[in-house]
Formats: C-alpha cells, sequence, structure tokens
C-alpha cells in the first residue's frame, strides 16, 4: 500500500514568551529545500498559503509558528547545535535570518528528553551554537536527580504563572545577522524623514522614536496593529533600512524588527513596542530586547533623552506592552563606543507535547 504522509517525531514546547515545534536535525530531510517544505506543511499545512495555519500545527500568530531544529554539535566549543526556523504566517515562506531567543529556552530541555543531551544531577549547564546567529548561549536548566524541572518560581511576563528559571547567557552576539552593531555604519540614519538607528546585538532591529511617527509609544498592541497609515510608513522605512543593513531585499523577511521607544514609565531604561515585522509584539522578542537595551547604552542613537539608564548595576529593563524584559548586560568601556561583551537573560519553558507530525508523501517520502 502506497504511504500517503509520512511520519516525523517531534516534541512542542513552550520557550519563553514563544511556543514552537523541536525537531531532532536528523529526523529532518538533510536537502534544505525539501526540509523547509516538510516545515511549512507541518506548520501551515500542505496547500496554498492560509493565514489561519488551519491544515497545520502553527497556530496562526508569529510567536507560535515558529521551529527549533536541535542536534549534538559537532564544535569543540558547543554541545548543541541549534537552528531556529520562522514559517511564516499566510506567507507560504520559511525565514532563518533571525535567530529566536525564546525557543532557545527550550532547547536544553528539548535535547534531554529527546536522548541528545545528558542531564547532570542537579542542574545542567551546556553551551549552544546557534546557528542563524553563528554564536553560542550558555544555558541552564534544572535538572534535579538528571530529570527536567519544569516547575518552579521564576515568573518572565508574557507567560502566565511561574515555572523553574532557565538562564541564558548570551557570548559575543554583535552583528548577528548583519554582521555589524551599526550595520549602516552610522548611529543615526534617515529614512522618509524619520531619524532611526539601526542596530543588531542579536537582533537586526531599527529604533524609532514614537512620537517623530505621531504616536505616544504607549499605545496598546491592538490600537497599532489597527493604525494603516502607520504600518504602511513603518514598511516603507523598513524596506529602505534592510539592504543598508546588509539584509538583501527584506520585503519577504521577518527582519530587522521595528521598535517604537518613549520615555520609560515604571522604572525601566526605555518603552517600547516592537513589530515583527507587521504585527506588533504582545511583548517584546528576547534578542530584540538585548539590541534595544545596547543601543540605549551607546551615545548618540535615538535614544538620546529617551532613555533613562541605571545609576548603578547592570540590568536594563526594556518596557514593553504586558511588564518588562530585563537584560544583564557586561559592557566593555574601553573603546570609543561601548560593547557588550555578554547577555543574561532568565527564561522558563515547559514541554507540552510529543508526537509525531504527519507530513504528505508527495512533499517528503522518507525512505
Ligand atoms: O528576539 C519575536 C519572540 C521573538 C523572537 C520576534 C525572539 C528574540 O518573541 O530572540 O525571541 O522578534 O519575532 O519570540
Amino acid at each position: 500500500m502506497a504511504t500517503v504522509q509520512t511520519p516525523i517525531p517531534f516534541m512542542q514546547l513552550r520557550g519563553g514568551s514563544s511556543r514552537g515545534l523541536y525537531f531532532k536535525a536528523v529526523d529532518l530531510p538533510a536537502d534544505r529545500a525539501i526540509r523547509d517544505r516538510v516545515l511549512i506543511a507541518a506548520m501551515s499545512g500542505a496547500g496554498p498559503e492560509d493565514k489561519r495555519q488551519i491544515d497545520g500545527l502553527g497556530g496562526a500568530d508569529p510567536l507560535t509558528s515558529k521551529v527549533a531544529i536541535v542536534g549534538v554539535s559537532t564544535r569543540a566549543a558547543a554541545d548543541l547545535d541549534y537552528e531556529f526556523v520562522q514559517v511564516v504566517v499566510g506567507g507560504n515562506a520559511t525565514d532563518e535570518t533571525q535567530n529566536c531567543g525564546n525557543l532557545l529556552a527550550g532547547v536544553v530541555p528539548f535535547a534531554i528528553e529527546a536522548g541528545l543531551l545528558r542531564a547532570d544531577a542537579s542542574e545542567t549547564r551546556a553551551r549552544v551554537f546557534m546557528l542563524n546567529s553563528d554564536s553560542i548561549c550558555e544555558v541552564v536548566v534544572q535538572t534535579p536527580n538528571g530529570r527536567v524541572e519544569y516547575a518552579g518560581a521564576a515568573r518572565i511576563d508574557g507567560a502566565p504563572g511561574t515555572a523553574a528559571p532557565i538562564v541564558c547567557n548570551y557570548m559575543d552576539t554583535a552583528g548577528s545577522a548583519c554582521g555589524e552593531l551599526l550595520p549602516t555604519g552610522r548611529l543615526i540614519d534617515l529614512f522618509d524623514g524619520v531619524s532611526v538607528t539601526c542596530i543588531d546585538n542579536g537582533m537586526p532591529v531599527v529604533l524609532l522614536r514614537a512620537r517623530d511617527l505621531g504616536c505616544t509609544g504607549y499605545e496598546s498592541p491592538e490600537q497599532l496593529n489597527a493604525d494603516t497609515i502607520l504600518k504602511a510608513r513603518l514598511e516603507n522605512i523598513r524596506l529602505k533600512a534592510g539592504p543598508l543593513m546588509k539584509l538583501g531585499d527584506v520585503q519577504r523577511k521577518v527582519v530587522p524588527k521595528m521598535t517604537l521607544i518613549a520615555p520609560p514609565t515604571a522604572g525601566g531604561v526605555v518603552h517600547s513596542r516592537t513589530f515583527i515585522p507587521h504585527v506588533c509584539h504582545a511583548a517584546i522578542g528576547v534578542l530584540g530586547a538585548v539590541s534595544v537595551a545596547t543601543a540605549c547604552v551607546i551615545p548618540g542613537t535615538v535614544t538620546d533623552g529617551i532613555a533613562m539608564l541605571p545609576i548603578a548595576g547592570k540590568v536594563y529593563s526594556v518596557e514593553h506592552p504586558s511588564g518588562e524584559f530585563s537584560v544583564t548586560l557586561e559592557i566593555d568601556h574601553a573603546g570609543s563606543l561601548p560593547v557588550v561583551r555578554r547577555a543574561g537573560l532568565l527564561r522558563t519553558a515547559r514541554l507540552l507535547s510529543s508526537g509525531k507530525v504527519f507530513i504528505p508523501a508527495g512533499i517528503w517520502n522518507k525512505p
């Protein structure tokens, strides 16, 4: 009898304030073009592009239409390799340009659950090589008695309740996708008469002062999502910024993200609204927050006169629509511009399901 569908083992985890499917690299096709079609079929279904993702597991939201591909690393400096794939909602496409710090939080729990990594007796420390950004993050997961602990007292904005802490220490994130921290070579660029700062410290982001676009920066995501004129202005700027940020034509890419900034209102460094890139985020992405916090510590960016830097300590709190995101930055002030050597973040994750996702054999007929 002909095989009509190909089963592929997967797990689904909440990682930080996102949710995604986690696959072992060896369970997916080696050919990247076929692999991407398989991931689109898993998330969105095998038919024409569909914003509802009704024929797949994506959840019809950029924050849930995400995939992590994990394997044992062959690099001496790392334990695991992690590649992030964004399945574009309604786009019949994947985008591997960006990294995702939320799904990263689930990578080590997944690797332990899937037998790729042995847990230590109380906590497991693993070095994850992130293929999208060519950089390493040290991830620390609670593993009492050698099993992943999901329950705990850590709270992160954008995910309900509390859970066991997962600490992510990012090393050398500058230029993750653009090659340079300030990829246009300038602290400020002018697009369509609006001053912006283009920065990539883990995530390519264009920062804009909300007031320069006629907003306060404190509007709700729903209000901003309904503002079609604002969204068109942001997209025009994004399309011009992308090539100058060395990202090429970004029409079908999910980077750069567009972040509106305003003065903080709750003791943080800055207030933010981030478009990822067409939908306003309910919070802010992990590495997006690192890029925004980094822009705040560099004099001469559009954050001047808006950001309020902490008087003491290393914690930079980026305010967003549903709370704040605390980023611990190790900054080297020796050169002409401050350099962020390490960014530490708290995340949580939870295993939600485990099983097989079925792909039409016409897309991949696994031998
Ligand atoms: O910035 C949203 C998210 C993200 C990405 C986005 C992320 C990150 O909230 O590291 O985690 O910017 O598309 O998961």
